[in-house]
Parts: structure tokens; sequence; C-alpha cells
């Protein structure tokens, strides 16, 4: 056996009040001589920062223990009840008392009343029923106590110390059995113990803000002096439990879940989705019930067109549904090849990479590309894949005021880069205004940094010809990275980025959600390339959707709204989230499919009304809505 000296560490805090000191927090701990300093730490700090109230008092006793008198117990083997009601957990320590010999089981529990001012445990003679402290007021204390693992005990393990507790005392001579329920108000999990039955942990015996707890220390002795020996034990024998299982048992598993629920749902930030049974254009059938299809994507109707939707039928046919493998192992087919050459023409690039979805595509590419010591200059509105890869990136990321390219220039100067970066969405997907390109390259000429540009909402729609926003601007230079998605005005799915081609193959090569996903099927690829050769072909559906833009602004103006867009989406800012449903409710009646759009998809506070204009929105219907929304914003 070890030699060292073994202390004994005790801290009560209490607080002092008129002529009393209120209890607050107590532990204790058995530790080595070199962790003493290091324990009494972690016992201050808990002290000063308990929820029950600041210390006033906080005592402090450290004494030695002879290690020889110290006795290993094991844990108490632990087994779990899992109850919904304080009634069934109140059921089970009936049925455990009465196993245990008890004959009336609810009297016992009863007495657990009789705790509340107790800082002990009762001491209950199970067969009289009458308690035997020699201190009624005090009860009886277990101490000298404490696991074999030192760890830090900065705050409160009710199991941890529980369990240390109940085997103690259930190694106690003449004890039968423990109850236990926490005084803590909102700690609702509680015990029955036993040395025959184990650690009988019950996930309910009160309802959260009940004061009530207490412990009761079954006995079953006969003698005097066996009444000395056990409250003997249980004050002063000296006890070192091993081999706790880490079960830190919550509960109810899925509390988590239903406390962010709730929470939403209270903050009117809670969704649910429609069903969409037929699309027919710009209507859509929900239940028995057509609606106006006010909130699509579907900037150019590609999602619902006949040519696409034959070609991609044809290919699906040809290459079957799916691909059975990534693009890297078995799943690249000439197919992808072609759709990747079609986007890089379209957008006037060397070379393009395609993604399983958008959202991939700017999680995947942002931490491929910028690391943890690069920075990244981002638009406070950039769109939540924008953010998210940001975050994985671990690049420091500086966020500027949107649009706002004079707090962008101070932020550059301030922070110092090796590898910098500004992001910023083309067309702000919930705001629908146009980030300023000429102003970002500049700014990047200036200070040697990459621009990666999202045109997830101008490709297919801003721009003569719908090449987004280079074109829109008549610019000559490009972005160094341009994502963009398949699944908007393409009407397809997916997502890409375009540039140059030591771009592209680095990303083949780096991009963990291109590497590790399956290459997507046949049709939406298909779909994409179609669209593209229509967009390319055709600029009528380019040109209709502007003039349908042209149109709304012109109904909106008449109504009296001031809200304008150059681009298919205009924001409607109502503020309150719930304001903001009973606008979207009051459209719905009217046969309007419009969501409202709320936090985290936009700040808190500033709901919305989003609405889409394409290719394919009716004049009449525009009409009819700027019409109502001038009665009810
Ligand atoms: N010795 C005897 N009785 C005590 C002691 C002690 N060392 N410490 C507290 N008590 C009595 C006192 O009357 C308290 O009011 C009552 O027990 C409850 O004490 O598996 O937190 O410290 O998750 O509030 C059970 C854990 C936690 C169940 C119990 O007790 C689980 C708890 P608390
Ligand atoms: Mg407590």
């Amino acid at each position: 056996m070890d030699n060292t000296d073994l202390y004994g560490i005790k801290m009560r805090a209490s607080q002092k009040s008129e002529n009393t000191n209120r209890h607050l927090s107590g532990a204790e701990r058995i530790v080595e001589k070199e962790n003493i300093i290091s324990c009494a730490n972690s016992l201050i700090k808990r002290a000063l920062n308990h929820e029950n109230g600041k210390a006033d008092f906080i005592n402090l006793k450290i004494e030695n223990i002879n290690r020889e008198k110290v006795l290993e117990l094991e844990a108490l083997p632990v087994i779990l009840k899992q109850v919904k009601t304080k009634a069934e957990g109140y059921k089970q320590i009936e049925y455990y008392l009465k196993k245990n010999g008890i004959e009336y089981p609810k009297k016992v529990i009863n007495m657990l009343k009789e705790c509340k001012s107790l800082r002990g445990a009762i001491l209950l003679d199970v067969n009289t029923l009458k308690r035997l402290e020699p201190n009624p007021e005090r009860g009886v204390r277990a101490t000298y106590m404490d696991s074999d693992k030192f760890n830090l005990c900065t705050s409160k393990n009710h199991f941890n110390e529980a369990i240390i507790l109940a085997t103690k005392v259930a190694n106690a001579p003449n004890i039968v059995g423990e109850i236990c329920i926490s005084d803590d108000i909102n700690y609702v999990t509680g015990y029955f113990a036993s040395k025959r039955n184990g650690y009988i942990r019950i996930s309910k015996l009160k309802e959260k803000g009940d004061p009530l707890g207490g412990r009761i220390f079954l006995y079953n002795g006969k003698t005097k002096k066996d009444l000395e020996n056990t409250i003997d034990f249980i004050e002063k024998q000296p006890v070192i439990v091993t081999n706790i299982a880490n079960s830190q048992i919550n509960t109810n598993k899925w509390e988590f879940i239903e406390e962010y629920t709730k929470n939403i749902k209270k903050e009117n930030l809670y969704r649910t989705q429609n069903e969409i049974l037929e699309i027919n254009k710009s209507n859509v059938k929900i239940g028995n019930t057509n609606f106006k299809m006010f909130s699509s994507n579907n900037y150019l109707g590609f999602a619902n067109n006949d040519e696409i939707k034959k070609f991609s039928a044809k290919m699906l046919k040809k290459y079957g549904t799916g691909t059975g493998g990534s693009r890297l192992i078995c799943g690249n087919f000439d197919l992808h090849t072609q759709l990747e050459n079609k986007i890089a023409k379209f957008k006037n690039q060397e070379s393009a990479i395609i993604f399983n979805s958008g959202y991939v595509t700017n999680l995947t590419v942002i931490p491929s590309l910028f690391k943890e010591n690069d920075v990244i200059f981002s638009d406070e509105l950039n769109h939540a894949s924008i953010i998210d890869g940001c975050r994985l990136s671990k690049a420091k990321t500086i966020i500027f005021k949107h649009a706002d390219y004079v707090d962008l220039e101070e932020k550059i100067k301030k922070n110092a880069f090796n590898k910098g970066v500004i992001i910023s969405d083309a067309v702000f997907s919930m705001d629908g205004d146009i980030a300023d390109l000429p102003k970002i390259l500049l700014l990047s000429k200036k200070y040697n940094l990459l621009t990666y540009i999202d045109e997830a909402h101008s490709t297919g729609v801003i721009g003569k010809t719908g090449r987004g926003i280079v074109e829109y601007y008549n610019l000559n230079e490009y972005p160094d990275i341009i994502m963009g998605t398949l699944s908007k005005a393409l009407g397809a799915e997916g997502g890409f980025i375009t540039g140059s081609k030591l771009l592209t193959d680095y990303l083949r090569n780096s991009a963990r959600g291109y590497i590790f996903s399956t290459a997507f099927a046949a049709a939406p690829v298909a779909a994409a390339i179609k669209g593209l050769e229509l967009l390319e072909n055709d600029v009528s559906y380019v040109k209709k959707l502007h003039e349908n833009i042209r149109y709304f602004n012109k109904c909106l103006h008449n109504a009296g709204i001031n809200v304008s867009s150059k681009t298919s989406i205009f924001s409607f800012i109502i503020g309150d989230e719930n304001k903001a449903l009973e606008a979207a409710k009051k459209l719905l009646i009217q046969k309007f499919f419009i969501k409202a759009i709320r936090y985290p998809t936009v700040p808190k506070g500033q709901a919305r009304l989003r609405i889409v204009i394409t290719s394919q929105t009716l004049k009449k219907d525009m009409k009819q809505l700027s019409q109502i929304l001038g009665k009810i914003l």
C-alpha cells in the first residue's frame, strides 16, 4: 500500500441573515496530499458560484486521514427506473421498501416531510417506525467519503455524490436501505438504495419547483451497541467508493429536444411544411385548394419545363436512377463532365465543378480553401450555407455590415492576413438586393484579397441574358471563385463552383463534400444541362422574368407600397414574428402561397414576407396581390 498521506477536505458555504446562517452548499473530498490545493481551490470556486446565493461564510476544513483505516467499497450497481409521473416513482419506492420487509411503506415515505429542517438524515427503526437520531434537529450525517477518482469539483454532480453516500450507507452495519429525494427544487430524480437491491435510480420523485427533499436511513438493529456501531460507521468511517460507472443517465433523453421545441413555439418560430400535390405553372395544389405560388425559386419555370423533363427522363432511362459511387470512384458519367463544361462556358470561366447541393457547395468549398490562419470577410446577410462554411473552416471570420463597403475596407485595414477572401452573395436571398461587385473587386485588388461570390439567386435572373452579376454590371473581369446553384433558375438540383482549372482540380482533391458524396443521379444532371441549353439559346425566358419584375414593381408602386426590387425577390419587412405569420395567413386565405420568413433565416424582429416573382407569374395575380398587400401591410 502507498504510504503517502490522505486528507479529508470539507467545504461549507453559508449566507448570513438576521440571526441565522443559511446553508448554501457543502461538499467533501478525500484526496492525496499533492491534490489538496487544487481540490481546495475548486471547492472554494464552487462555494463562490452557487446558484442558491452569495456565500458570506466559507468554511474549509482539512484533516489528515489514516490511510490504513480507509475502507474501499465497490459502488452499488445502478438500475434506472424511468417513470413518467411522481406517483409512479413513489410506487417504485413502495415496492422496494416492501421487498425489504417494511410493512407500511407509505408511512415511511411520508416521513420524508419531516426531513425539511434537517442537515442530515432520519435514522428510522423499521420495526417501530421510531426515529433514532441522537440529535433530531440535525439528523445523522454521512461524512468521510469520496470516490477513487480525483476530479475537479467546481459544480455539483447530484448522481456522483449520491452514489458515494448511498454506497457508504448501504454498507453500514444494520442498515437495510435508504430512500432519498434531493432538496434542490429542480432536481426530481431520487433513489432507493440497499446492499441487496443496489442503487435504484428513479427518474421522478417530485415535480419541478417542489422544495421537498430528504433522506431516510432504514435501520434494523437490536441493541444500543448496534445503534452506536451504525452511527459510528456512517459518521466516522472513511470510505472510498470505487468503480462508479460513468452512467450520467439523463432522466429524459429527449428533454433537450422537447425544451427547444417548446421555446421556439413560444417565440412563434416553430415551422411546419405544406405538401404540394400538383404543380401547374404558377399554381400549386395543396389539399383540395389551388394556390398562386409566390415563394418558389423556380425563377424561369425550368423545374416544370416540358423539354427539360423529356431530356431528363431520357437520361434517367439511359443511366438509371443512381450512380453507385462518388465521382472519384465509380459514379462519374460523361453527363457530369458535360454539365461542368456547360456551366464554365455559360459563366465564361475555364472550368467548373458540381456538388450535390448549393448548401453543401459552400459548406465544403469554403473550408477546403480557407484555413486556420486565413481571414474571411463576410457580408452579414450572407446565406446560412456561407456562414456554416466559414464556421467549419476555422478561418478568422470578420463580418462586415450588409453591403457596407466602407465598413468592409475599415475591417480589412484592421486585420492582418496572409491569405484573405471577401465572400458575398450576389443577390441576397432574403432581401433581394444586389451586392456592389465593382466595389468588391476594387477592394480585392487594392488589398490583394480573393473574391468568392455566391450566385444562387442571380444566375438566370440578373444580367441581360441571365448570366448573373458580372453581366449585370457589364464587367469584363470576374470574381476569383464563383459559386452557384442548379436548383433555382436552372430547375434541377445541386451546386457548382466555376473559375480556373487550377481551382476546380484542387477542389476535386480536397473538398470533402465532393470526395465523400455519391455522385448525383443522371436525371438532375441532365435537367441542368438542358436548362443551361435553353437559357443560352433562348433569351425569352429571362426577358419574360425581367418584364414580370418590372410589372410587379409598378403594381406595388400603384398600391402605395414602398417596396421595390431589381431581382425576383421582394422583401416586405414586418418585424414581429407573429404579425408576419398573421399576414401570411391572410394571404393564404386569399389563395396566395407566401411564407413568413423568420429567425434564424433572418434576424429576430425582422420577420418578413418574402415574395418571389418568376417568369411564370401571371400579371393578374401580381396585380391582385399588390392590392391585397396594400390593405394588409
Ligand atoms: N448525510 C445525511 N443526509 C444528508 C447528507 C449527508 N451527508 N447530505 C444531505 N442529506 C440529506 C438532507 O436532509 C438533505 O435535505 C437531503 O438529504 C437531500 O440532500 O441518481 O442532491 O444533497 O440522480 O439535496 C439524488 C441523486 C441527489 C439521484 C440527492 O441530495 C440520481 C441530493 P441533497
Ligand atoms: Mg441539495
